[in-house]
């Protein structure tokens, strides 16, 4: 069942009100990746615990290899609709308008959305740019850096969570054949866009949780990004473009038995400034034929597995049979 989407209203929330913050004036936790191992570790575990999402800052991902990606993300998004519509490659991948998935939903959004390895990349490449040697290399880079963090991420959740296996998470998405995405999105601002400017609540993005195991989403600094507390109450987000924001999905959720649960979140159209927002997102995904199910040392403490085993491809296809704010994960309940 779609959740409905009662409220566009934000609530700001501020540190004091969770007391693990390390720094900040709004809610969600910020990790600097400089600090102590074991100490940035236990702040994951318990970002991820509290929110299913935080960011990070100190990331190592160099500013030249942020920027490229965002040179070519707008050089390509500021051609014609004819060129970006000629970028032929398989659906769901490739370039989009408004349509998201196969089942109606929509938003005021366009998209490249590729598989992140670099055959795949290179590939896509001779029909998305003139320059695509350029274009994939910076692609490359850039898709090499977050997948880096991504890894480090899930090595340092795992420690946290005291898993005997460091890389349980990480290897997955360092498997040659992972199915990981990078996506590019692009909410036009107000004035090239032809919706009437009072309407301030179009929606960019609507509300979901990512079906992968985790995503590192970087944007400019327009903002429009928001994030669901627990209760369901939504929280802007501050746009940053030195930080990632990390936000767990569904196979996290399923790795660690419901302990973490993935952050449902929306992106809210531009309505008032006259910049457009971009985002570059990579999804951390498993190969298709890889088995999910929550890890035995999360379920010793709970007793009980809250889901069946299934694999990434089973629980890609039922993503895609379902609506965008579909809790898909519900139909994988032991009952
Ligand atoms: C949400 C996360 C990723 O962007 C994505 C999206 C995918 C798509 O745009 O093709 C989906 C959406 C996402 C979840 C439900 C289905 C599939 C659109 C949609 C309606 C690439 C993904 O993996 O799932």
């Amino acid at each position: 069942p779609h959740r409905s989407d009662q409220s566009i209203k934000t609530k700001m929330v501020v540190a004091s009100s969770v007391p693990h913050l390390s720094s900040g004036a709004v809610g969600f936790p910020i990790i600097d990746l400089s600090l102590d191992r074991s100490h940035v570790s236990n702040l994951m575990v318990k970002a991820c615990e509290d929110f299913g999402f935080f960011k990070v800052i100190n990331h190592g991902v160099p500013k030249l290899v942020i920027d490229g990606m965002e040179k070519e993300g707008l050089n390509f998004f500021s051609k014609t609709d004819l060129e970006k519509r000629s970028v032929g490659l398989l659906k769901p991948l490739g370039y989009g308008s408004k349509n998201i998935g196969f089942n109606g939903d929509t938003g005021d959004v366009e998209y490249l959305l590729l598989h992140a390895n670099s055959q795949s990349i290179s590939q896509a490449s001779k029909s998305i740019s003139k320059n695509s040697a350029q274009f994939c290399s910076t692609v490359n880079y850039y898709t090499q850096a977050v997948k880096k963090l991504a890894c480090e991420i899930l090595e340092l959740i795992a420690e946290g969570l005291w898993v005997h296996d460091k890389y349980a998470f990480s290897r997955y998405i360092r498997d040659i054949d992972s199915d990981s995405l990078i996506r590019i999105n692009y909410y036009p601002s107000c004035t090239d866009s032809a919706a009437p400017v009072h309407q301030s609540h179009r929606i960019g993005f609507g509300e979901h949780s990512d079906p992968q195991i985790l995503t590192i989403l970087h944007s400019n600094e327009v903002g429009g990004f928001q994030v669901a507390l627990h209760d369901g109450t939504w929280v802007a987000v501050p746009p940053d473009s030195m930080g990632f924001n990390i936000i767990v999905g569904d196979l996290m959720q399923a790795f660690t038995n419901g302990r973490f649960k993935s952050a449902r979140h929306r992106a809210l159209a531009n309505t008032t400034g006259s910049k457009s927002r971009m985002s570059i997102i990579y999804f951390g995904a498993p190969p298709m034929h890889a088995l999910v199910y929550p890890i035995p040392e999360v379920v010793k403490h709970m007793h009980q597995s809250l889901y069946r085993p299934f694999t990434w491809d089973e629980f890609k296809k039922t993503t895609y049979s379902l609506r965008l704010g579909d809790q898909r994960l519900d139909l994988f309940k032991v009952l």
